[in-house]
């Protein structure tokens, strides 16, 4: 039994590592060549919704687009606005530079920069208008990673 249980276990482990290796290229190769154009989509647009008197909304993060690439939202109201990394590997940001209407967001979204995960911003926009939010990441805006703030008064 002890015989057959040890070179069982060391090919085993061997057989991950190489999984793993391979796995990883993989996953590098998509982060390198693959993923959408948002130029190649349509726009999406949609209205944040109210809720103990602010107005929430999500919006994903994919490679490479925005998912609302449209939020509407009313002016003077208070925004909670949660960013969702969906994309393994290739990083992503949320860059929204507005001072004019009181908006000045510049965050990095996911964990440790490669994994999905979460982010919670929170701001009042202050003046109506259309105002263009990106990723920040290398090329990521050239490549379709866009989208639109529509303030309502
Ligand atoms: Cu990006």
């Amino acid at each position: 039994m002890r015989h057959f249980e040890m070179p069982f276990v060391e090919v085993r482990g061997g057989s991950w590592s190489a999984l793993g290796a391979a796995f990883v290229l993989l996953l590098g190769a998509l982060a390198a060549g693959c993923g959408t154009s948002g130029r190649d989509l349509p726009t999406v647009e949609v209205t944040a919704a109210p809720k103990d008197g602010k107005q929430v909304a999500e919006i994903s993060l994919h490679s490479f687009y925005f998912e609302p690439s449209r939020l509407v939202v009313q002016a003077g109201v208070p925004v909670e606005l949660r960013l969702t990394k969906r994309s393994f590997f290739v990083p992503h940001n949320f860059f929204l530079y507005a001072p004019e209407a009181g908006i000045e967001i510049d965050e990095n979204v996911g964990a440790l920069g490669f994994f999905p995960g979460s982010k919670t911003v929170t701001f009042v926009p202050a003046k109506p208008g259309e105002y263009e939010f990106m990723c920040h990441k290398d090329g990521h805006m050239a490549k379709g990673m866009t989208g639109t703030l529509v303030v309502r008064p």
